[in-house]
């Protein structure tokens, strides 16, 4: 077995380690106590991914799960449905929070390429009667990660917001890696975002801060989302220690997304998964024929020097990132191939 430090570690890109600049950053930020309002590094952070992304607020979580939760809290009333595709982040693995904080029931409405279209959600709209619970949300998951970082195109996401609104339904994007998906469309987040109600991002993943995530959107709905956030025991008080590391991150990194998805298409090709599948930086590809479970699988990768995790019982997952080469991916690539 290699020792630890030799991993090629493809499990995701929450593995990524802050830079040398980050660590400095946060050594000297500026703090204040976040729960009054007061730390001047997150109200920075705050500002500046409102800015980006063309919305009147931001409000700074410590994970991208608590910003979707948030989100789907601040656009929902209890007994009320959310439309999201039936692999999607919110449904599958928030451990049922939408149930749970939300009160509000998922339907899920399946694609193979995790991308929906207006055509597909609405025959899901609950029709307003007395035996229907109302739908009052669709979340879009972009990048999708369960279906392998696949990405929106702009049209569809327009059609959906406008078809959405005409309804007095709110539409929030899961934006975990919507850099990712920026950078695979060459469109910037503002314009993914504009037709939306609310896009959760994360900080902490592609990007490579050590911890953070953004919930952005309207002044009202942010604020309301600060309160839930307390609820939730996320008021982090002198937390411009992270934001410093996460306006690095939100400035510098996006420049550089492009290399993970050329080393996952680098990765595709050597296990022959179709690169045109491959848009940013998740390769996903299917072992059922190897007649060995994903945890089996990953035990073998483990003893060879490759972390890579399964998603089901016949596919696993390899993502890139900042702290991986190309030649690493590529070794990485080779040894699940051969296996
Ligand atoms: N995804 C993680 C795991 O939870 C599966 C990963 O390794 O990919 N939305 C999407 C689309 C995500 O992929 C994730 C994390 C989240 C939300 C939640 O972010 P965190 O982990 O910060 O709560």
């Amino acid at each position: 077995m290699p020792d630890s430090s030799t991993f090629i570690d493809l499990r995701s890109d929450t593995v990524t380690v802050p830079s040398q600049k980050m660590r400095a950053a946060m050594a000297v930020a500026e703090v204040g106590d976040d729960v009054y309002g007061e730390d001047p590094t997150i109200n920075r952070l705050e500002e500046r991914s409102a800015e980006l992304f063309g919305k009147q607020a931001a409000v700074f979580v410590p994970t991208g799960s608590m910003g979707n939760n948030i989100a789907i809290k601040m656009h929902t009333n209890h007994g009320e449905e959310v439309v999201c595709e039936a692999r999607s982040h919110i449904l599958d693995w928030e451990l049922s929070m939408m149930a749970w904080f939300s009160g509000c029931l998922a339907r899920p409405v399946a694609s193979p390429s995790g991308i929906l279209t207006w055509q597909q959600i609405a025959p899901a709209i609950r029709a307003k009667n007395p035996n229907n619970a109302p739908t009052s949300l669709i979340s879009l998951e972009n990048s999708h990660n369960m279906a392998g970082g696949t990405v929106y195109d702009l049209a569809t996401i327009d059609d959906i917001c406008r078809n959405a609104h005409a309804l007095g339904l709110k539409v929030h994007i899961d934006g975990a890696r919507i850099f990712n998906a920026a950078v695979a469309t060459a469109t910037p987040v503002s314009r993914i975002a504009r037709e939306a109600d609310s896009v959760m991002f994360c900080l902490s993943k592609g990007l490579g801060a050590p911890v953070g995530s953004m919930l952005v959107g309207a002044q009202d709905d942010i604020e309301r989302a600060r309160l839930y956030r307390k609820r939730l025991g996320g008021g982090m008080r002198q937390a411009g220690i992270l934001a410093a590391a996460g306006l690095i991150a939100l400035e510098e990194s996006p420049a550089r997304l492009c290399q993970d998805h050329e080393n996952a298409r680098a990765i595709a090709e050597i296990l022959q998964v179709d690169p045109a599948r491959v848009r940013t930086n998740i390769v996903i590809f299917d072992i059922s024929k190897k007649g060995m479970s994903t945890a089996a699988f990953s035990a073998e990768l483990r003893k060879r020097g490759v972390l890579a995790n399964g998603i089901n019982a016949t596919h696993m997952r390899m993502v890139t990132h900042q702290n991986v080469t190309r030649e690493q991916c590529r070794q990485a690539a080779e040894v699940a191939a051969a296996l």
